[in-house]
């Protein structure tokens, strides 16, 4: 209808919506592809966003928090650094009125009416699902299968939880032992560093679970520079499911991945534009994965997204 005007009288329900986020950092692709679907939705739902980087220091982000609130947002979410820690802040936004809505990692308050929703993955069933993938391979095994690990963010949801449920699935077989684990902060530079010093420090390593795609593949460089072969003489296994983590699945040199959707936007801009109306949304909201094998990387390549 061309006679429609343009824009409709202000009334408080059409008032554009400003949503405040602190993001972790920009620490590997499942954060760039994660802060893209933000964005991008922000923009189509036709928010105001404001968007901070707080890389990936946890005082970064309860400062952007404490500037939000200043702000009066109308709403404000963040993906949490780390999981402790946060009651104070959140009780700060409660006080101002400001619904608070956790995206990708939670916290560990008691007090969960200090925000409306945590909408996100199930990381203890991630790393269940690593583990299963390794307890099956190594089923029958005779020998001792020694097992790396490369931890995400100290204290972070993902590490504490890919770390749990790894360790429950492969605890029925006494053959299956990790032998070394050490935080690669969920970045390239870092795995790669830290595979350097596991590879120098142990002359026999089966495994290499890494908490994300990132980690393992800067951990690839460490084992190729060490004249071994990435998928063959250590067998990796790894979680995210970023493009660069596909290729490297279809080339064999990642054995399993298990995936985690950073496309999270969408579900989030939903869940404000409910806060904001007064609707009732259910406390957690759980996002669907996959997993995948070289083989099942190969096929999914051509339509992966990030
Ligand atoms: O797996 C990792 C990123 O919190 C699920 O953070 C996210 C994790 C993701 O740095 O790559």
């Amino acid at each position: 209808n061309t006679t429609a005007p343009k824009t409709q009288a202000t009334a408080p329900a059409d008032k554009k919506i400003t949503l405040g986020f602190a993001q972790v950092g920009a620490e590997s692709g499942w954060r760039t592809a994660n802060t893209k679907s933000i964005q991008d939705s922000a923009k189509e739902a036709g928010f105001d966003l404001k968007f901070s980087d707080a890389q990936q220091k946890q005082e970064n982000q309860i400062k952007a928090i404490r500037t939000y609130i200043q702000q009066k947002v109308d709403v404000i979410s963040f993906s949490p650094v780390v999981e402790s820690g946060w009651d104070t802040v959140l009780k700060e936004a409660k006080d101002a009125g400001i619904p608070v809505i956790l995206t990708d990692r939670s916290v560990d308050s008691k007090d969960t009416s200090l925000y409306a929703t945590f909408i996100g993955s199930d990381f203890v069933e991630e790393g269940k699902r690593a583990g299963k993938w390794v307890a099956d391979k190594y089923k029958d095994a005779k020998e001792d299968v020694n097992i790396v690990e490369l931890q995400g963010t100290t204290g972070s949801a993902p590490a504490n939880d890919r770390k749990a449920g790894f360790a429950e699935t492969i605890k029925g077989n006494a053959h299956l032992k990790i032998i070394a684990s050490q935080t690669g902060d969920f970045t390239r530079a870092k795995g790669k560093e830290v595979m350097q010093a596991f590879l120098k420090a142990n002359k026999k390593i089966d495994v290499l679970y890494a908490h994300n795609d990132d980690m393992a593949l800067g951990a690839i460089q460490a084992i190729e520079a060490a004249g071994l072969k990435p998928g063959k003489d250590i067998v990796i296994v790894s979680v995210d499911g970023v493009k660069d983590g596909f290729v490297a699945a279809s080339e064999g040199k990642i054995n399993f991945i298990v995936e985690c959707n950073p496309l999270l936007g969408p579900q989030l801009m939903q869940a404000v534009r409910d806060v904001v109306a007064g609707k009732q949304i259910p406390k957690r909201i759980v996002t669907e994965e996959g997993v995948f094998t070289s083989e099942d990387a190969k096929k999914a390549l051509p339509n992966r997204q990030y």
